[in-house]
């Protein structure tokens, strides 16, 4: 900080860093340029702070621009992918980690604390598809609506706990009931329809198992967690984990991928359609072009099927990795 600084522009400052809105900061900021005297040792400063301002201008802009025009900013995230996930969990806890750790998405870095409460989506890529996964503002009391919208729509919930904290426990029982304050009962992987509100399927994850005494705090919360929902234990830094936590996040979308090929040609491996848990050949036909859905008599199957390439009606459920052909 350069020299002769009058005190107010401390104070000013202080006040400035304390500021919540972009609408507060903004104001603080003009009073703070203009108790910066002009000469050569604050001109550093002085663009500095012409750069925030211009910064703060511009999301001052967009954030007016969002309200009037569409309500609250982030409550829809369009899916992409096989399936949506939420990274959700008390603060600090390693959400923007692990979706640094498993996709190409840049978590942001905040210049400023309101950036931090944005979603940032990454697409995580597990075999031959790519599952989508939003990473979410922490669960607390100013946890915003928009929030507990986004989970809300997801397909599945990945409930995060931090195994370097001492009570692993009551973190994972605060973040059940914000949920639940919410109205978000998260379940395992067959969906129970009793009970209020949303039913979310979850999984969980324990993450920093590479602290010290982190296998003990991950099985005292693999027994509370008690085969409720499946759970895994991961390092961003030491990589540990990761694969087994991109299979349990396939898991819990509960969708089968199947592949097609035309009879009488050789099967070429591209990307394969992704359709519920429980999907028909009907249904993947139907995925294809509702004709084809119409017009096919039966369909051949390799994989699921007793027989490799067996002839199946066309109510047969698929299973994850079967090749179909379809016969008109
Ligand atoms: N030891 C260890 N620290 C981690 C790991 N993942 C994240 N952290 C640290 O935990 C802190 C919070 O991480 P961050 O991803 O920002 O958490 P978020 O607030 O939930 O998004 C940071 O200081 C990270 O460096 C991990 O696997 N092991
Ligand atoms: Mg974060």
């Amino acid at each position: 900080m350069p020299a002769n600084l009058p005190p107010e522009y401390i104070q000013t400052e202080l006040r400035f860093r304390a500021a919540k809105t972009p609408e507060e900061k903004l104001e603080i900021l003009k009073e703070l340029m203009s108790l910066v005297p002009k000469h050569k040792g604050t001109e550093k400063l002085r663009v500095e702070l012409k750069r925030k301002l211009t910064k703060l201008q511009e999301e001052t802009q967009r954030q007016q621009k969002k309200k009037g025009a569409r309500g609250p900013a982030y409550d829809h995230i369009e899916r992409e992918g096989a399936g949506q996930i939420t990274l959700v969990g008390l603060p600090n806890c390693g959400k923007s980690s692990l979706l640094a750790a498993v996709t190409h998405a840049k978590p942001e870095i905040a210049e400023y604390p309101f950036s931090t409460f944005r979603p940032t989506v990454g697409m995580m890529p597990f075999e031959d598809i790519q599952i989508q996964l939003i990473d979410l503002p922490p669960l607390s009391e100013y946890t915003e609506p928009w929030v507990y919208s986004l989970i809300r729509n997801c397909d599945a919930v990945a409930l995060l706990v931090d195994l370097s904290s001492e009570t692993v426990e009551e973190d994972y029982l605060t973040a059940l009931s914000w949920l639940e304050r919410a109205r978000i009962r998260l379940v395992g992987s067959r969906p129970d329809p009793v009970g209020e509100g949303v039913a979310k399927r979850a999984v969980a994850l324990g993450l920093k198992h590479d602290v010290e005494g982190a296998e003990e705090r991950c099985s005292r919360l693999r027994d509370l967690v008690g085969g409720e929902f499946e759970i895994a234990a991961l390092s961003t830094i030491s990589g540990e984990g990761l694969a087994e936590m991109k299979r349990l996040c396939f898991r819990v979308l509960q969708v089968v991928r199947v592949y097609t090929k035309k009879p009488g040609q050789p099967f070429k491996k591209e990307q394969p359609y992704v359709l519920p848990v429980g999907s028909t050949v009907t249904d993947v036909a139907r995925t294809i072009h509702q004709e084809l859905a119409e017009k096919f008599k039966y369909a051949r199957v390799w994989g699921s099927a007793e027989f490799q390439g067996q002839r199946v009606e066309r109510h047969y459920r698929v299973q994850d990795s079967d090749l179909l052909e379809f016969h008109e």
